[in-house]
């Protein structure tokens, strides 16, 4: 059985990856609004992720025979000055993340709980392929500026993204 302290924790996670979800619905508005759909579209699959990573926990939280606790999902930001803002607050936010996770597995760990440890090192994993995607548009960004051709060039790209989860959790 999750201790209470366990539970509260992974129940925090869930609000964050549903604000995660928010974020980028917020973001994809932002594209849309400059009919950029291909970058739009790049978000959207993103809050695509983010519900699964959200949906994941709960699940898990369920079978250990915990409580999910649904709590109030913060406002995310409505306004971006250019698109390598959006991306730089994306990189933000999923290295904001990544500190959650660690502090997760931190109290996994004291709490000697094996399964939520071997439960977590997923997150922990899909943690790099996050910001290193992030990471990878703020320096593709910096290069194309906010208007210029090479932007239509990535919106093509991006235009490609599509949501599979993984094979074992379909
Ligand atoms: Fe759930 O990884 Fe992004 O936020």
């Amino acid at each position: 059985m999750l201790s209470q302290k366990l539970q509260d924790a992974i129940n925090e996670q869930i609000n964050k990856e549903l604000h995660s979800e928010y974020i980028y619905l917020s973001i994809a508005a932002y594209f849309m609004s400059r009919d950029l759909d291909g970058i739009a579209n790049f978000f959207i699959v993103q809050t695509q992720e983010e519900h699964f990573h959200a949906m994941k926990l709960f699940n898990y939280l369920i079978d250990r025979g915990g409580t999910v606790v649904l709590k109030e999902i913060a406002a995310p930001p409505t306004s971006f000055n250019s698109a390598l803002e959006a991306f730089e607050k994306t990189l933000e936010h999923e290295q904001f993340i990544t500190k959650s996770i660690n502090d997760l597995m931190d109290l996994a760990i004291k709490e000697n709980d094996h399964s939520l440890v071997s439960f977590l090192k997923w997150y922990v994993d899909e943690q790099i392929e996050e910001e290193a995607t992030a990471s990878r548009l703020v320096n593709r960004l910096k290069i194309t500026g906010d208007t210029g051709p090479g932007l239509l060039i990535l919106d093509s790209e991006l235009a490609k993204r599509t949501f599979t989860p993984p094979a074992s959790e379909e």
